[in-house]
């Protein structure tokens, strides 16, 4: 209850800020897109992670109000690197509950109102969801993610592996990209099994028209293994840590 009502506090006050983690491509090296990662800095508590409140968010709803919170100011910083020249992309994490409708709007609504207020091209923007989320709530979740889809919006399926739906959603859902989940990259160079299933899911995209990105690449051997079996992009510390908006700038520059 504690944390509740702290967490409560932070969305009136805005207490958040966003580290944007590189997403690179595997066959130029360069920078494609970056994932928003939120983070929570309590007063008293310091930084929080998303693992902890984002739960309670979703409990509570507040997560609508910081689902909101985090695409705009994701978008104001992506409009400010687009006026910088660095034309990239940019994944939001979203939870289940932020595709139902609320207060008669839907979330394609709202994705599309904040695209125009920020002058962003809906192809710039992506949006992560999870296997658990299609799960809860099928129907009206397909309905949104249609809608998500055709405005121009990609869907990305995180942590790919790890939940319990069934390939049936890849024929189903508008997914367009899986992003492999780090636990198999982690393993992939100590056993030949995670090597495989690596494999066997990089396969299965391709034949599947989906890009594949790697998540957790820590080494040059991970990215060079990957990199043989055709993945399309790989986001890890290997490459870059999350950064602050300030330090994504920095970066971006320095690669020019
Ligand atoms: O950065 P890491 O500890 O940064 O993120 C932990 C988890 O929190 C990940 O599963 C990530 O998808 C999730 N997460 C990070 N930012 C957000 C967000 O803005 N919204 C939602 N729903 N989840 C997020
Ligand atoms: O669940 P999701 O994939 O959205 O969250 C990504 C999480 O992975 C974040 O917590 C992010 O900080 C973390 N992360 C990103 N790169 C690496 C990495 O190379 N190694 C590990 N262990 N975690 C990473
Ligand atoms: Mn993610
Ligand atoms: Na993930």
């Amino acid at each position: 209850i504690k944390l509740e009502q702290r967490l409560r506090k932070a969305v009136l006050h805005s207490d958040f800020y966003i580290n944007y983690q590189p997403i690179i491509d595997m066959s130029t090296g360069s920078i494609t897109s970056v994932e928003a990662l939120l983070r929570w800095r309590d007063p008293e508590l310091g930084v929080i992670s998303p693992d902890k409140f984002i739960p309670i968010a979703e409990e509570t709803g507040l997560i609508d109000a910081l689902g909101k919170w985090v695409l705009e100011q994701a978008l104001c910083d992506l409009a400010r690197w687009h006026k910088h020249g660095h034309k990239i992309s940019l994944a939001i994490n979203v939870s289940g509950r932020q595709c139902i409708n609320h207060q008669g709007e839907s979330f394609s609504q709202i994705l599309s109102k904040a695209l125009i207020q920020y002058g962003i091209a809906p192809r710039y923007l992506h949006i992560e969801i999870t296997e658990t989320m299609l799960i809860d709530d099928e129907v009206q979740c397909l309905q949104t993610l249609e809608e998500v889809s055709s405005l121009g919006v990609d869907i990305y399926l995180d942590d790919f592996g790890t939940g319990y739906s069934s390939l049936a959603y890849l024929k189903g859902f508008p997914i367009s990209v899986l992003k492999i989940d780090k636990s198999f990259i982690e393993s992939a160079l100590e056993s030949n099994k995670d090597a495989n299933l690596v494999k066997a899911i990089i396969i299965m995209g391709q034949s599947l028209q989906l890009k594949l990105v790697s998540e957790g690449v820590e080494t040059q051997q991970q990215w060079d293994f990957l990199q043989k079996l055709g993945c399309d992009y790989a986001q890890g510390y290997f490459m870059s840590r999350p950064l602050s908006g300030k330090g994504l700038l920095s970066y971006l520059e320095s690669k020019k």
